[in-house]
């Protein structure tokens, strides 16, 4: 196993010290956002973490290697090559590394190298869930099935509404993966705080959050947790206004016959052009304030371990 991990110098460190660790993804630096606002929200996000007590730790696939922590020329490469970068979930890990394949890791295959290492905390935008349509579709994330198997809390900004939110919850209960609010008992919906949902849990601070955490682990229970922390009122953007852009750029997607792996990107750049820039504004700030709190929460955890 080792033989294909490879850590920066400042990751190593923070692991032989016990120092605080937060896990980032590198899909959204290459297919979430544009260049250059990629690398300069992943430069950005590693930067918050730090401030605020923990090591971050960003994680994808290089040189058949699974890297965790890159170096600010690794997080370059990936967002000027965008999406020549392949995006990497789990069933992509193993014939990426054995071809020398460079990968972008999601939500799902962050997940699992972070839990290699040891880490178990990790901050993303927003996870994949139950796309709309799945009952003919099928198309639902790796990322659920991530979060039933891997001990990892996963900070995001809710699930976007270009998925179905009700579903995803369902999915996530049956996975017994716990969904907590952070401040909150509705579930955000990632570009605006308001969903017509509710979360399991509502946990007001980072230190609690924690000590639910390491219960969970200590009672060895399987999976992950989510911690869904809203988009800040100044930032979330009004409901009707981004539940139209969402349809039209499903619609659009339908007729340019986007399937699969792509759907997601598609949707994510569609969005943001139909809002003339506005959403990706609003997923740069939620990216930022869930960097904020996981490292908040995992400098908490590291007390209680
Ligand atoms: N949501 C975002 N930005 C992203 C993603 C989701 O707001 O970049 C990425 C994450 O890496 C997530 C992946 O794991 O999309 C989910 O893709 P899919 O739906 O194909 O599983
Ligand atoms: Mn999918």
């Amino acid at each position: 196993m080792n033989k294909y991990i490879e850590y920066s110098v400042e990751v190593k460190h923070a692991l032989d010290n016990n120092l605080p660790i937060v896990a980032l993804e590198s899909t959204i630096i290459s297919h979430g956002m544009p260049y250059p606002e990629n690398v300069k929200t992943a430069l950005e996000c590693e930067k918050i973490v730090r401030d605020n007590g923990s090591v971050p730790a960003t994680i994808a696939i290089l040189n058949g290697k699974l890297k965790i922590g890159l170096s600010k020329e690794e997080i370059d490469f990936l967002g000027k090559k965008a999406l020549k970068i392949v995006k990497t979930s789990r069933r992509d890990i193993a014939y990426n590394v054995a071809n020398k394949i460079d990968g972008a890791t999601t939500v799902s295959a962050t997940s699992y190298i972070a839990s290699l290492a040891g880490i178990s905390v990790f901050a993303t935008g927003g996870i994949g869930g139950v796309h709309r349509g799945a009952e003919t579709t099928f198309d639902i994330s790796a990322d659920l099935e991530e979060l039933a198997e891997t001990k990892v809390l996963v900070v995001c900004a809710g699930a976007k509404s270009i998925l179905d939110l009700g579903l995803t919850l369902e999915y996530l209960e049956t996975k017994g993966v716990p969904v907590v609010g952070y401040g909150t008992n509705v579930l955000p919906a990632f570009y605006c705080n308001q969903s017509d949902f509710l979360v399991n849990f509502r946990i007001d601070t980072p230190k609690e959050i924690a000590e639910v955490f390491n219960t969970q682990l200590l009672l060895n229970l399987r999976g992950g947790m989510l911690v869904t922390n809203p988009i800040s009122d100044l930032y979330s953007m009004d409901k009707e206004v981004i539940d139209e852009a969402i349809s039209n750029a499903i619609i659009e997607m339908n007729k340019e016959g986007i399937k699969g792996k792509e759907t997601t990107p598609y949707l994510l750049s569609k969005i943001a052009e139909i809002t003339k820039g506005d959403s990706l504004a609003a997923n740069i700030q939620l990216v930022y304030s869930n960097c904020r709190l996981a490292s908040e929460i995992s400098v908490h955890l590291n007390k209680l371990k």
